[in-house]
């Protein structure tokens, strides 16, 4: 039987974003999952998949697929190669140390970093390890709607449920997970920093597009195209994506107002989705009929980060709030 690495994560409901909402916020506590992010969930199902034979794993990441992989390879007793571009805070290189990985610092972005990664692969007989582009990533990731939906039980549905993106995997695995339990006329609103867009570029564009750069500091979004599952599931007939930007700024502010109010440092990665309800995308979406009023309870999925401290946060205050 397949070992789990990831916890049953809390699903708390959040007094401060149901009040400002006017309808219950429950949060799905990803960032409480060993490894700090949702990622653990794909990855350990994918890496026992899919490497159990393995001589040792590689993944390009942008910390927490990273994270997730070390987290997994150690505990299968694999030594584990993870690629981060520069990009990635000292603080991610740190934590993925202290994981037990040998870590490599290539390119500027997340795709550098994957096209060492995949050269490594080849060079070294390692086992591949994508952080968001895999069926088997997505199979494991569906679990946390499953989990919900035990949660909240038979009564409940959810009116929606946020999510960010970034290369799009955590999307395809909780509209996976949708229509598993058959909840597939629960809307997926998909969360992402104007910099880090290329969903949202995509279905503007109606089609892939490629970013030129990635100019948003939620690096761990950075991905400069999403996979084509995503933008499938943003054009598919059975289930409604609702992407939505919010700028980096509006992105520190949830991260700054979730710590106070939930005593929770999270990542601006994940910033991004809990902007959904702080800076009012969700009640912008009701105004405007594209969300029903009243609504059903909403779901945020907290995916969490480990590229976060007091440092790195103040790092990012100093960047976002004084650029230059
Ligand atoms: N981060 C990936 C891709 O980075 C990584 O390598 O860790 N929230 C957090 C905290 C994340 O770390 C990520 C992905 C996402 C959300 C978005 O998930 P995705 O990529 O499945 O859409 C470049």
């Amino acid at each position: 039987m397949e070992e789990h690495f990831h916890i049953n994560s809390p699903l708390v409901e959040s007094l401060g974003m149901t009040r400002r909402l006017g309808t219950p916020v429950y949060l799905k506590m990803e960032s409480a999952q060993p490894s700090g992010s949702f990622k653990i969930r794909g990855i350990g199902h994918l890496c026992q998949q899919m490497a159990s034979q393995s001589k040792g794993i590689v993944c390009s990441s942008g910390g927490n697929a990273g994270m997730a992989a070390a987290r997994v390879a150690r505990s299968m007793g694999l030594p584990a190669t993870i690629v981060v571009p520069s990009s990635s805070p000292p603080l991610v290189v740190q934590r993925l140390q202290e994981e037990g990985a040998t870590v490599r610092i290539t390119g500027q972005v997340w795709d550098d970093a994957n096209a060492e990664a995949l050269r490594l692969t080849e060079t070294e007989g390692l086992t591949y390890v994508p952080p968001f582009d895999h069926p088997l990533l997505w199979e494991g990731h569906s679990t946390v709607i499953t989990e919900i939906a035990a949660s909240l039980g038979q009564n409940q549905k959810p009116g929606a449920v946020v999510v960010s993106v970034g290369g799009g995997g955590l999307l395809c695995g909780v509209a996976q997970g949708l229509r598993a339990v058959g909840w597939m006329d629960v809307p997926i609103v998909a969360m992402e920093t104007v910099g880090a867009d290329c969903l949202n570029a995509a279905v503007k564009a109606g089609r892939i597009v490629t970013l030129d750069d990635i100019t948003s500091e939620a690096k761990c979004l950075g991905a400069k195209t999403v996979c084509s599952k995503a933008f499938e599931w943003s054009r598919s007939a059975e289930l409604r994506v609702i992407p939505q930007l919010v700028g980096d700024l509006e992105a520190l502010l949830a991260v700054e107002t979730f710590l106070d109010e939930e005593r929770v440092l999270v990542e601006l990665a994940c910033g991004a989705a809990l902007a959904a309800v702080y800076s009012g995308v969700i009640q912008r979406l009701q105004a405007e009929g594209r969300l029903p009023s009243p609504l059903a309870p909403l779901v945020v999925i907290v995916c969490g980060g480990s590229g976060i401290n007091m440092e790195q946060l103040a790092n990012l205050q100093h960047k976002i709030r004084r650029p230059n």
